[in-house]
């Protein structure tokens, strides 16, 4: 066995070649193959796959030579079976949103992009139950479903091009998941082509099936390396009758946690996100055009922002519930908030969700990111931001050309912060000013290192500090057991 585990671990992978590709084209169609190798039906120049083998963040990049862009399980299997017969190694790519290099090839990897595999497969507007191809993008499967009064359980900045396939092979969190809970509930089943090419068809639609073990939770998370998802069955939430969301300025952040708590008990049932961001994270959303900013006068000294969202039944009853707590909140004798901006309408409702879901893009625009998406007790968001800061501005990496800014922001509700630290470039001094640095903070804490992104090829040298030697052993061995040749996106998660 131990045997088994070290050959999935090390195992030298063959190269795509020309043979390959000419098996590929017998069942797919010439625009589903993308590949800078010779062949006989023209092959395309190597820029054209550098949208594949690149990150969103521009921080990885892979030398695939070839993309497979298959339209059904059928032709996953069929590539999948030939890759581990001849030794491929293979990464399954979604919308290549995902913020810890987990898409990107680690060599010369196959690239099996999920992008043709598109169609809505079911959906009943009673039950709520959802069946569609892993392709499907977030968006998408959120518009088809709206004209039946459906939302899809979970909601991210990235919805426009990331894939349902890839959210459950993150198990992403996102903006909803105070409301709705983690794929690992919404998701009722899973269709998989292992890495022999055997389907798994576990595409349930059942709400209940204690029958042994619950197979399909082990792909939801797994990054790729356990299998690729191809089929997913959701259960999705009626859509609220009426949503609101208010912008609150804080003096401090040590008003936010007692602010959570009078803002749980005061909306209890209608609460349905309470979202975090700092003023530096703020202030660059708003630089870079992210949503409408707040007045002056209503930002003057607030050192953070929270951003809450309600969705309930009836829209007087809420926004009566919404005005009533920022008319108590703002008379309080000691007021927990400098100020607080409620949206009017749809536009404006989009508009303030757009500061909070839009500084991972203000980020981007604004230089590099060193992104770390960490669990922590919510008490320590800022310290950990603070103590961040500092460390860096003791070895003199604070400035322009170095880090030119560090900020938290996040989903306090799920006790979740995404430290940021933006800088001119991606340096090795940085990377080292920053690690082990952050992760030993977040051990102390007994945190997680990665929250809701993954572990990807970013983090895998971390792992051992958010899980034990015996959890990682075992991880090696479900490795070793559900791909033995270790095809399945090599390097990621475990090293
Ligand atoms: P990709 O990036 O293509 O792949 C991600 C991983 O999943 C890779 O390891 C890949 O090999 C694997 N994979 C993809 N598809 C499959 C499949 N069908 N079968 C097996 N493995 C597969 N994440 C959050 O959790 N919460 C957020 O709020 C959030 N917000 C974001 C906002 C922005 C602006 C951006 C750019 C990203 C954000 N992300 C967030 C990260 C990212 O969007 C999510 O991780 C998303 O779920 C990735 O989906 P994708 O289709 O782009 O997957
Ligand atoms: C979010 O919550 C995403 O906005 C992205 O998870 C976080 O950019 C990040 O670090
Ligand atoms: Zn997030």
């Amino acid at each position: 066995r131990q045997h088994l585990a070290f050959i999935s671990r090390c195992r030298p992978f063959s190269s795509v070649g020309r043979a390959d590709v000419d098996y590929f084209r017998t069942f797919l169609p010439t625009h589903a193959i993308l590949t800078t190798l010779p062949n006989d039906s023209g092959s395309v120049a190597p820029a054209e796959l550098d949208v594949y083998n690149r990150d969103w963040m521009g921080k990885y990049t892979g030398r695939a030579t070839t993309v497979v862009k298959p339209r059904s399980t059928e032709e996953v299997s069929k590539i999948v079976r030939w890759c581990n017969e001849y030794d491929i190694a293979i990464v399954p790519q979604g919308g290549n949103t995902g913020l810890v290099g987990g898409s990107i090839p680690v060599n010369d990897e196959l690239i099996l992009s999920l992008a043709n595999m598109n169609k809505v497969r079911s959906f009943d507007p009673v039950s709520g139950i959802l069946i569609t191809d892993a392709g499907c993008i977030l968006q998408e499967l959120t518009d088809y479903i709206a004209p039946h009064n459906h939302i899809m359980p979970i909601d991210l900045g990235a919805k426009g091009s990331c894939q349902i396939g890839g959210n459950v092979a993150t198990n992403a969190g996102g903006l909803r998941l105070l409301r709705y809970g983690s794929l690992h509930g919404s998701v009722l089943g899973l269709e998989v082509v292992l890495a022999d090419g055997t389907v798994l068809d576990q595409l349930t639609a059942l709400r209940k099936d204690n029958t042994g073990y619950d197979i399909k939770q082990l792909f939801i998370g797994a990054e790729g390396t356990l299998g690729i998802v191809t089929g997913v069955s959701i259960l999705t939430p009626a859509a609220p009758q009426a949503s609101n969301n208010v912008v609150l300025a804080l003096p401090h952040f040590d008003n936010v946690l007692p602010l959570y708590r009078k803002v749980k008990r005061s909306l209890s049932e209608i609460l349905s996100a309470f979202e975090f961001i700092d003023r530096t994270a703020y202030d660059l959303a708003v630089k870079h055009g992210q949503g409408r900013g707040l007045s002056d006068e209503d930002v003057a000294g607030a050192q953070c922002f929270v951003l809450v969202e309600t969705s309930g039944g009836r829209r007087e009853h809420d926004e009566e519930k919404l005005n009533d707590l920022l008319a108590e909140l703002l008379d309080a004798e000691n007021p927990l908030i400098l100020s607080g901006v409620l949206s009017q309408n749809p536009a404006q409702f989009s508009s303030l969700w757009a500061l909070r879901e839009g500084v991972t893009e203000a980020i981007s625009k604004e230089g590099k990111a060193y992104k770390y998406d960490i669990s922590i007790p919510l008490d320590k968001f800022k310290v950990v931001v603070d103590a961040t800061r500092e460390h860096l501005a003791e070895r003199n990496l604070i400035g322009e050309h170095a880090v030119k800014h560090v900020m938290g922001y996040g989903h306090v509700g799920d006790g979740n912060l995404h430290l940021n630290i933006c800088a001119a470039e991606y340096t090795q001094e940085i990377q080292d000013a920053l690690e082990p640095f952050v992760y030993e903070l977040v051990a102390s804490y007994r945190g997680s290192i990665s929250a809701e992104h993954g572990i990807g090829a970013a983090k895998t040298h971390a792992l051992h500090y958010s899980k034990d030697e015996v959890s990682i052993e075992l991880m090696r061995k479900l490795k070793a057991l559900f791909d033995p040749r270790g095809i399945l996106n090599p390097k990621k998660i475990l090293e």
